[in-house]
């Protein structure tokens, strides 16, 4: 493995467009905006960037409900625009991936306005409409029938999952909000179409891409009812076994994964939903994704455990996964759809945690997903509830505030709007932006940015940190050490969670330090300082 492999041994680096930089002045993040920040891309050492969609959209959820898959949104740029960021960003070394979001379109995209004007158009089975329904033999059992929706599925976001549409009398189906209605893939049209939006990236020279709920593609032809279980939202209330996860993902996979391999170096990851690793691993392949998601470290969604032993139980969850199965792991401390690392383990303002975060994050075994403004350790802004943008949250508030707190404008530096925009963007600021900033941390050789770069550094450099295999070491409780290995090399990765000095004496072998964060380290063999993470090498 000693061949660097794009999406394998780099690092790919999530940009929410909105909130990346602006560069027209209407407090929106734009592409001219992302090309201008390019250096700093570079200079951080990432290897690709992920985009999050930025095709037209009428933003009822905020570019994941798409109504052109083969445009840029005019507020984001044009094609030409595109074209050169792609450009730009390989001159610098830089891969480039879309998000493909099909599972759904918005409800202003054409096939859907076609598919919802009448029953008979050709574009009708291009959606998934049913009738309303009332006379099921089974209704005495059939809870979704009784109330006339064809199922009793649910909405993601809130609700049921199908929106009578009076135009016509009939139901479509929408696993999400009902701006958002769920595409066919069963009709050979739809497959076709949706194909035919990754040669046209492709073409444009896009190097891979990021798979929105792909796994949700396909629903059971019968529609049958999910059946119950404990949870908070109706939608969590539900085994989905019928909606999620149906057995024609793999061919369609297999078919996609062709088209991909017929063009040089292109890639594709999966956000599975609500995905295990053995779920995850079974969408990966030679024939079918290069990886997927398995959100190892953030699935638990309202409580986020965070202490060494949990977090070696969930390593080697995934290790035993994936290791056997020969597919490459993704790991994910954040994204536009959590709290921000830094906001869930952190104390305040304090980075060591975040710190923490980020070195699991650039030395466990896969290909690390770093979002926007977690090499500065960001925080989640806090929202009223008439502030709140995202439609999970609105429907949900309080018991969930949705997912805006994630997606505040990056902060650059300590001019007003943060250096983002010169208007009043989209998001609040994070009023921390006066010394939490990329300006600032630049100059502060303590700051999480100067460690996120030296660590990225470090990955270029030694190849046990990237495609070396993983052993987990025993420790006293508060700390938490691996290994790293390849033929001719070890890292030993070593972290102390807790604000208290720690010992742990390292397996023998010839050590050296390769990196350290604590101010005055001795030898190798020295305590561990609260909150140190330490990385030796032993060449064997
Ligand atoms: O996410 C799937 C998804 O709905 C969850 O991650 C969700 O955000 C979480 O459970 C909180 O409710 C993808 C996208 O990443 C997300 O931004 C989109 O909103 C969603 O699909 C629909 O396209």
């Amino acid at each position: 493995m000693n061949d660097f492999l794009w999406w394998r041994d780099g690092v790919i680096y999530q940009i929410y467009p909105r909130s990346f930089a602006d560069s027209d002045g209407d407090g929106l993040g734009d592409l001219p905006g992302i090309i201008s920040r390019l250096d700093y891309l570079a200079d951080l050492g990432i290897d690709a960037l992920w985009l999050s969609p930025v095709y037209p959209s009428p933003d009822k959820d905020f570019g994941y409900d798409v109504s052109d898959y083969c445009d840029i949104d005019p507020r984001f740029g044009s094609l030409a625009g595109f074209d050169r960021l792609v450009a730009e960003a390989h001159r610098r070394g830089i891969r480039v991936i879309l998000d493909m979001v099909m599972n759904h379109t918005s409800d202003q995209h054409a096939w859907f306005k076609e598919s919802r004007s009448r029953g008979d158009n050709p574009k009708r089975d291009w959606y998934i409409w049913r009738p309303l329904s009332g006379s099921s033999p089974n209704s005495a059992e059939n809870e979704g029938r009784r109330r006339g929706v064809p199922n009793n599925w649910q909405a993601s976001f809130g609700g049921k999952a199908w929106e009578y549409d009076s135009l016509t009398g009939q139901y479509y189906l929408h696993l999400f909000t009902k701006e958002q209605p769920d595409v066919n893939w069963r009709n050979p049209e739809v497959r076709k179409a949706q194909l035919d939006a990754f040669r046209f990236w492709m073409e444009r020279g896009v190097d891979g891409f990021r798979l929105d709920v792909f796994n949700a593609y396909f629903k059971h032809p019968d529609l049958p009812d999910n059946p119950p279980k404990f949870g908070l939202r109706g939608f969590d209330r539900q085994r989905h076994i019928y909606d999620i996860d149906q057995p024609e993902m793999t061919p369609l996979l297999n078919e996609l994964r062709a088209l991909l391999d017929s063009y040089p170096e292109r890639y594709a990851v999966g956000e599975t939903y609500l995905a295990t690793p053995q779920k995850t691993v079974s969408y990966c392949g030679p024939d079918k994704l290069h990886a997927a998601f398995s959100f190892d470290f953030t699935s638990a969604e309202l409580i986020y455990p965070w202490n060494p032993r949990w977090i070696m139980r969930q390593i080697a969850r995934r290790e035993e996964t994936f290791n056997p199965a020969g597919i490459w792991p993704t790991t994910v401390m954040s994204n536009h759809d959590l709290p921000r690392a830094a906001s869930r383990y952190a104390k305040g303002e304090d980075d060591a945690q975040a710190k923490i975060a980020m070195l699991l994050l650039l030395t466990l075994r896969g290909t690390p997903f770093l979002y926007y403004g977690e090499e500065i350790g960001m925080r989640d802004i806090h929202l009223c509830r008439n502030e709140i943008l995202d439609p999970p949250g609105k429907h949900y508030w309080p018991i969930y505030k949705g997912r805006d707190g994630c997606r505040s404008p990056m902060q650059w530096d300590d001019t007003a709007y943060a250096g983002f925009s010169t208007a009043k963007p989209w998001q609040p600021v994070n009023s921390n932006y006066v010394h939490r900033n990329v300006l600032a941390q630049r100059a502060d050789s303590d700051s999480i940015f100067n460690f996120t770069k030296k660590l990225l550094a470090l990955r270029k450099e030694i190849p046990a940190l990237r495609c070396g295999d993983f052993a987990p070491l025993e420790t006293p409780p508060g700390l938490l050490a691996y290994l790293r290995r390849t033929e001719e090399q070890s890292v030993l990765v070593m972290v102390n969670f807790s604000a208290c000095d720690r010992k742990y004496t390292p397996p023998d072998g010839r050590w050296r330090v390769l990196f350290t964060n604590a101010k005055n380290l001795q030898d190798i063999s020295s305590n561990l300082a609260p909150h140190e993470a330490r990385l030796l090498v032993g060449e064997l």
